[in-house]
């Protein structure tokens, strides 16, 4: 049987609206849209389930869809559903396959890495399991006994599909795949888009309140439907191709804000640099106003300059992503010192679990901090490689070889352009990749040269879009301005002065 499983809805009946009942709730997904369904009961009678599962029977029969019954065999052969859905904790795979039968649907709750290989294991001798279910991807309330209740991330996911592409490459039977655990219409596209490895992607979603507990289930189907079917704004294909001078033309001509939550020190100079290239620089970390901003304003971009990522910093920056993500603008992800401390490392990892970023920009040590939250870090001998580099600094040299290959890893897994700084920069993305000339060691004497990069390549991105020739125009603009300015400095100073003159005349 040829299952479709873009999107499975899980059901609850103790979430249902007062305005509705459950059967309403259910019926409405099936008729907009829902292509699998879930009995989930944890709590009622085996007379009640069964009756429940023969009333929800006759709702996806009428519209050829499967029906899987959670945990309960008993009750799946009863009515005589087309599948059943168990968790690690419930009958064996193998013994339920046996009790079920070889033609039913069989799935399997896998919370890590290990869960999937198990479950891949018991696969190589004979058919036991059809698809597995992949959480908990972000927190939710709907599920109290998660083994994973922080969620593991898009990240997470990736982990597990590295290795289910390793077996659907070398199997004819192919191991299918759904995600859950708090997916919604916010995160839905990044959940689906933004795991894909190496072509292996995820077969679907499966939600539970975001439909069940929904005042209008339909609606509610319809749009992670329509989600589902389209392709988010940051994995659009820019067909056109600008030259350097035209990329620069257009960032003065369209005069695009570059929302800056960035570290004290640097607040000022950065919005010099964006006001020199021709941006509008707001310096807002009032997240009361971040949704307006991301409906009213365009273009626009947002720079994330990790200074301390606080408690309060990191919400800060999850609700801008939020907002952001949602009205399709970039944001470029700037990991500052991501390498410093265990601390830093996890809240990268936190927030790039949280929005999808269009650029992430840094040095050696802070990308290849980066690359170590990447699905290839497990495997790749690059991690012999990032463990020579920590802090802000880069502390060991690596071959240029080995920097692109971490540089690639970390734009496969991210589906971002990476910009890696340095004496020769680096700009990443798929099979793209450019080398610009850096700038003048003057910068390294002066406070936020690194950090408003960033606010050039927000501007630049939000003005022509996220794709690899408008990041490199930027970062050549911007080193270019560096090496023009101490042509006529020779004190830091000075430099200040003449690098934001440059930035400005080399941008007319
Ligand atoms: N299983 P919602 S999370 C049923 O992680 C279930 O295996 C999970 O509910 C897992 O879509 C979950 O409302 C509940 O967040 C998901």
């Amino acid at each position: 049987m040829q299952v479709d499983y873009s999107l499975y809805l899980v059901t609850d009946s103790t979430m249902i609206p007062e305005s509705s009942t459950f059967l309403k709730q259910v019926e409405a997904a099936i008729d907009n849209g829902a292509t699998l369904v879930q009995l989930r009961e944890k709590s009622i009678l085996t007379t009640d389930f069964v009756q429940r599962a023969k009333e929800v029977h006759e709702l996806t029969l009428k519209k050829g869809i499967p029906l899987i019954i959670n945990d309960r065999i008993d009750v799946a052969l009863a009515i005589d559903a087309e599948g059943v859905h168990i968790g690690q904790d419930d009958m064996p795979p193998l013994l339920a396959r046996k009790l079920i039968g070889p033609d039913k649907i069989l799935g399997l709750s896998c919370s890590f890495p290990e869960h999937v290989k198990d479950a891949l294991a018991l696969n190589e001798k004979e058919h036991i399991l059809d698809y597995l279910g992949m959480g908990t991807v972000f927190q939710t309330q709907t599920k109290k006994d998660l083994k994973d209740p922080n969620g593991s991330g898009p990240s997470g996911v990736r982990r597990k599909l590295q290795l289910i592409k390793a077996y659907n490459e070398t199997h004819e039977r192919k191991m299918r795949t759904v995600a859950i655990g708090g997916i919604n219409h916010t995160n839905a596209a990044r959940v689906l888009h933004d795991t894909v490895v190496e072509g292996q992607s995820l077969d679907g979603i499966a939600v539970v309140s975001c439909i069940m507990a929904n005042e209008n289930a339909a609606k509610s189907t319809r749009d992670l439907l329509q989600i589902i079917k389209s392709v988010p704004p940051w994995h659009e294909e820019h067909t056109e191709t600008l030259s350097h001078n035209e990329l620069v033309k257009s960032v003065r001509s369209k005069h695009p804000l570059v929302h800056h939550i960035t570290n004290d020190v640097v607040k000022n100079f950065s919005a010099n640099v964006t006001l020199a290239i021709g941006g509008s620089p707001i310096m807002s970390e009032l997240l009361e106003e971040f949704s307006e901003f991301a409906t009213k304003f365009s273009p626009l971009a947002l720079v994330a300059n990790i200074g301390t990522p606080t408690p309060e910093q990191i919400q800060i920056y999850r609700e801008a992503f939020k907002a952001y993500n949602l009205a399709g603008h970039h944001i470029i992800y700037d990991p500052v010192a991501a390498g410093a401390s265990n601390a830093r490392l996890n809240a990268s990892h936190l927030l790039l679990n949280s929005g999808h970023m269009s650029v992430i920009k840094g040095n050696l040590g802070e990308i290849a901090s980066i690359w170590k939250l990447t699905s290839y870090a497990q495997t790749s001998k690059c991690q012999e490689d990032s463990s020579l580099m920590h802090g802000v600094d880069l502390v060991a040299e690596i071959e240029t070889q080995a920097l692109l290959t971490m540089a690639r890893q970390v734009s496969a897994d991210f589906k971002c352009v990476v910009v890696v700084t340095g004496k020769v920069n680096h700009i990443v993305y798929g099979d793209n990749h450019s080398e610009v000339p850096g700038g003048h060691p003057l910068m390294g004497s002066i406070t936020g040269s690194g950090c408003s990069l960033g606010s050039v390549i927000a501007a630049f991105v939000a003005a022509n879009g996220s794709n690899h020739a408008t990041v490199t125009s930027a970062v050549k603009l911007y080193n270019e301005a560096g090496r023009e300015a101490a042509k006529h400095a020779d004190s830091p100073g000075t430099f200040v002065a003449k690098f934001i003159d440059y930035l400005y005349k080399l941008s007319q």
